[in-house]
């Protein structure tokens, strides 16, 4: 159980099972160096909870983002708080791994100005037992850092509040990746695209999307099509925070033959190529759908990747060249 972390909080009980709210915070941390991205994980292997909502703990002056994470194996062990950046600083006081060793997958992100996010009813992600995410990864990417060096010497907290429940709700939440690899050439905008048919006979219910790129990203868009025609599931620019918003409107199904799209749009300015890559001073190119099925089984397929320009566009979707990764 989750058990291991600080506070457990017992809360009315309006079903039969148990609600708790957990909180999965860091434990009082202090990190050196902007831009340091910190994680934390819990193990949940010993039973399975269902998670419902996410409360941010957070203060934009200091945090640029959270992210929750779902793994099979974390990449450091629990108890321990590990480097587990996109590889811009590495921070000297703690040891670098990645995030996940095996099974990752986005459950929630926060960012600046991200409100709670209460999934639709009866809606939840089923997470530990039998399932494949079998520990929680926070990771923390700290902007400011001043607060933690003298005179203040403050230490930090930040991490979410996670609602959960013992009794499995009728719908279960998932989050689909698109995305691609690429490069864009000097002086010149790009389009990043990527598209996959639906090959399984399950129904899925999108309602929440969150775009992610560097500093290149313009606009980044996702698409249902079905019948060759396109319905929008979400449009953001990527300099907004990057939380999951809302999708353009509610009630866009996905099922066996339709086909999910995503497009990023990117403008280079710089004097030399920028390629798809890890670091800060690369680029990405990622739209995540959260979605819920009303009846598992849920999609196998987790995502969406093409190998992106000047190999990989739309025009190129009938040669079936698109890649699926994992
Ligand atoms: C190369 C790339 O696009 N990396 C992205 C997306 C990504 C996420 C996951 C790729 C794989 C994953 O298993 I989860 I393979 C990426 O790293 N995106 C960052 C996160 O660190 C996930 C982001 O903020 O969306
Ligand atoms: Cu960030
Ligand atoms: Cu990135």
């Amino acid at each position: 159980v989750m058990t291991s972390l600080a506070a457990v909080v017992a809360m009315a009980a309006p079903n039969p099972g148990q609600v708790e709210a957990i909180n999965f915070l860091m434990p009082e941390v202090q990190p050196q160096e902007p831009d340091t991205y910190l994680c934390r994980a819990i193990k949940i292997e010993d039973s399975h909870r269902y998670i419902t909502g996410f409360i941010p703990n957070a203060n934009a002056m200091i945090a640029h983002h959270i992210l929750l994470y779902g793994c099979l194996e974390p990449g450091g062990a629990e108890d321990e708080i590990w480097n587990c950046g996109e590889m811009s600083t590495s921070n000297k006081n703690y040891r670098t791994s990645s995030i996940c060793q095996t099974g990752t997958s986005i459950i929630y992100a926060w960012a600046m100005e991200a409100p709670r996010l209460t999934l639709p009813p009866e809606v939840s992600f089923d997470v530990g037992q039998d399932t494949g995410i079998k520990y929680l990864v926070l990771q923390v990417h700290y902007k400011n850092v001043t607060s933690f060096k003298p005179p203040n010497n403050q230490k930090d907290s930040s991490g979410l509040t996670l609602i959960t429940t013992t009794a499995p709700t009728t719908k279960t939440a998932a989050v689909y990746l698109l995305g691609t690899g690429g490069e864009i050439p000097q002086h010149s905008i790009e389009y990043f695209e990527t598209a996959c048919t639906i090959q399984e006979d399950v129904e899925i219910v999108p309602f929440a999307y969150r775009t992610h790129a560097h500093a290149l990203g313009r606009v980044i868009s996702g698409y249902r099509i079905r019948n060759g025609e396109w319905t929008e599931i979400g449009r953001k620019d990527p300099r907004l925070p990057e939380m999951f918003y809302n999708v353009t409107s509610s009630g866009i199904t996905v099922k066996k033959g339709d086909i999910l799209a995503a497009r990023c749009t990117m403008e280079n300015t710089l004097d030399h190529t920028v390629q798809i890559g890890p670091t800060q001073n690369d680029e990405m190119c990622n739209f995540y759908i959260m979605y819920y099925v009303e009846k598992l089984p849920s999609l196998n397929q987790k995502n969406c990747f093409t190998v992106g320009p000047p190999n990989w566009f739309w025009d190129d979707f009938n040669d079936q060249k698109s890649l699926n990764l994992q």
